[in-house]
């Protein structure tokens, strides 16, 4: 065998060892048991190193919008490894990040015109909070240091994105993280809202919590409001009508910065982006370039930016960045990934596919155990009830019997099935998934 036929083996037939790998978000114990594990991808499938198609019912992690091994953003980066493998973008460039800083703020909301390029979205979220800690120094209100997340917010595992994320698990072990952090309440509410199609009706009275943390620590030393308009981990928490647009609204009344993390949401996941309110920062990675290289964008309005381009020109206006900050190969595949997104029209899938994406998943109501199911755009959550003393092991053993018994890769977050498929399915698709999920639901006690 050659070196190439050896990697091509090693990748795809189950690994002989598998200690060393310490996974990341994972039992490492359990998984190594009885792994569940994928070796190709094409389209809407993948398959498994035993040999099945999985049907992928959650792009990936939430980044495979056009599906799997697209040819056009294959051949990108092949291309573009073999042209420029990598150039530095501190103190030096290539083109590349230009353009596509271009291509997005053609796409971005209005006024959302800069570009900072990351490599994931943990480190897009670190990038906004410091540009909005340094906007704020820059315009010579220095004291406003204090940032605002929300309960069961997930802003990924850096400092920063944990001590505004609200998700205890992801807090707890790792001591006393950014001070000066405070969090709005979470809009989960089933109670009110259980089996609520599209956006929650009842709710809009939370974002009244940030003028409660206005009075209690005074806007003067409020930064910046970060903020999923869905969350995905913490099991798809949806803003309630006119939440976000109010969010907003107080936002501006006390100068404070909006960032809105995308992560998720981004690029065609629930149509049109932001809700139709505009925020200051959206931070974004994921689906940018459809998850093939590792790639983050945090977006930045022409007021924010604007405010560093001062003082020596010789002067380097904002001290962060990355050594691979629009690195060649993942501007290839996003510049690629937003071809096939605009060739597809794939932005628009989730509006024309929404209405028989929510039909599909609205008619598991009654099965065992499910006590809520929620939906907007392309994705959907099925919350199913938690087991006495055992909470998550409910929603785990079905994601695992999805996997192992029927072919369906879903995500599980606690006890709830989160549901986020390729933009590029069809009807058949989602009467699949949703087949497959229903019996799933139905065999695990
Ligand atoms: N912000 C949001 C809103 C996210 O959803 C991140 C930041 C962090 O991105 P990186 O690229 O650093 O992982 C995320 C990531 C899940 C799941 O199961 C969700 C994410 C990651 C892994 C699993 O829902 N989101």
């Amino acid at each position: 065998m050659t070196p190439a036929d050896d990697l091509a083996h090693q990748a795809t037939a189950a690994p002989e060892h598998t200690d060393a790998f310490w996974m990341p978000f994972t039992a490492n114990r359990q998984f190594k048991k009885t792994p569940r594990l994928l070796a190709s991808a094409e389209g809407m499938y993948y398959r498994s190193t035993d040999g099945r198609e999985i049907l992928d019912g959650t792009g990936g992690l939430w980044c495979c919008n056009a599906g799997h091994a697209r040819p056009r953003i294959v051949k990108a980066i092949q291309e573009q490894a073999a042209t420029l493998d990598f150039a530095p973008t501190f103190q030096m460039g290539h083109p590349l990040p230009f353009v596509l800083a271009e291509r997005l703020k053609a796409i971005a909301p209005d006024g959302l015109d800069h570009v900072f390029f990351t490599n994931s979205g943990s480190e897009s979220v670190d990038t906004a909070l410091k540009i909005a800690l340094a906007y704020h120094r820059a315009r010579g209100e220095g004291q406003r240091t204090r940032l605002i997340g929300r309960e069961k917010g997930y802003h990924g595992v850096g400092f920063g994105g944990i001590s505004v994320g609200g998700m205890v698990n992801n807090r707890k072990f790792f001591g006393a993280m950014l001070p000066g952090v405070d969090h709005l309440r979470h809009t989960l509410d089933i109670a009110r809202n259980g089996f609520n199609r599209g956006l929650p009706k009842h709710g809009i009275e939370l974002a009244e919590d940030l003028e409660r943390l206005v009075q209690l620590h005074d806007a003067s030393t409020i930064a910046a409001v970060i903020v999923e308009p869905i969350s995905g981990s913490a099991g798809v928490v949806l803003p309630p009508e006119g939440y976000l647009k109010r969010l907003r609204e107080i936002c501006d009344k006390h100068g404070i910065l909006l960032i809105f993390d995308e992560v998720i949401t981004g690029f065609g996941r629930v149509g049109k982006a932001c809700f139709g309110v505009t925020p200051d920062l959206i931070t974004t990675a994921k689906g940018l370039t459809n998850g093939a290289v590792p790639m983050g964008a945090v977006f930045a309005s022409g007021k924010i930016h604007d405010a560093f381009m001062h003082g020596p020109e010789g002067a380097i206006e904002l001290f962060h960045g990355y050594t691979y900050s629009g690195h060649p190969l993942a501007c290839a595949a996003a510049l690629a990934t937003l071809d096939t997104y605009q060739e597809e029209g794939l932005f628009e899938k989730a509006i024309e596919l929404g209405g028989y994406w929510e039909d599909a998943i609205h008619a598991l109501k009654g099965l065992p155990n499910v006590i809520d199911i929620r939906n907007y755009g392309l994705i959907g959550a099925v919350e199913l009830a938690a087991r006495e003393g055992a909470p998550g092991s409910r929603g785990y053993d079905a994601f695992n019997r999805a996997f192992h018994d029927q072919n369906l890769m879903v995500r599980c977050t606690g006890d709830v099935l989160a549901l986020s498929p390729p933009l590029i399915l069809q009807k058949e698709h989602i009467d699949r998934i949703f087949d497959r999920l229903a019996a799933t639901i139905r065999a695990t006690a």
